[in-house]
């Protein structure tokens, strides 16, 4: 019975740490949610979304920019961010953009003054790039997959074979 209650114990860590590997999956945004990257209602509004929704923005994580009409997409400096300065790059909606290293990012839309009405935000990656890359990530929810499928046969031949 002890045996069995142990076994019992070491499936429910090997769930747990399956469980902890599907977190760590990267995670896409999609920025403004339903209202895209646009000139928004007020000037607090992407502020607000990042502050909401990028707290556990982790390296490995995107954003997807989606829009219709005339935006950009710009990453710029905290400067240029404070001083919504216009730079010049572009892109076709929808754009996926990676954060390639941990630390923060500033954005912006650098089209007439949509920076100054609000069309901006900044956010901070975390996550140290010690962490398995995303390939190495699915064949560890792989090997964690077998060990619970193991373990969980073990249990049962042990379980039939005590009775
Ligand atoms: C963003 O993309 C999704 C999926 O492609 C689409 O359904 C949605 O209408 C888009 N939103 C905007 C604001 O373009
Ligand atoms: C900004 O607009 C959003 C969406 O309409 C709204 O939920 C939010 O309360 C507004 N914030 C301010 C400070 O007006
Ligand atoms: C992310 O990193 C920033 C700066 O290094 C830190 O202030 C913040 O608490 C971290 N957030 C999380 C969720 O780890
Ligand atoms: C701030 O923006 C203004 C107008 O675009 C520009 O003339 C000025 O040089 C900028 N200042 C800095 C420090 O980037
Ligand atoms: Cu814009």
């Amino acid at each position: 019975m002890g045996s069995r209650m142990g076994l019992i114990g070491w499936l429910v860590i090997v769930v747990a740490i399956l469980q902890l590997r599907g977190a760590t999956a990267e995670t896409v945004y999609t920025v403004g949610d339903s209202l895209g990257w646009a000139v928004p209602p007020n000037t607090s509004y992407y502020s607000t979304w990042a502050t909401t929704n990028l707290q556990t923005f982790l390296l490995g994580d995107s954003l997807e920019f989606n829009w219709t009409g005339t935006h950009i997409v710009a990453e710029v400096s905290k400067a240029d961010y404070d001083n919504c300065t216009k730079v010049s790059s572009g892109s076709a909606s929808p754009f996926k953009f990676t954060p390639p290293t941990v630390g923060s990012y500033y954005i912006i839309c650098t089209v007439d003054d949509h920076c100054e009405r609000g069309q901006k935000f900044s956010f901070t990656v975390n996550g140290s790039s010690a962490e398995p890359p995303t390939s190495a990530a699915s064949s560890l929810t792989l090997s964690a997959l077998f060990a619970v499928m193991s373990t969980t046969f073990i249990y049962l031949f042990l379980g039939l074979s005590l009775n």
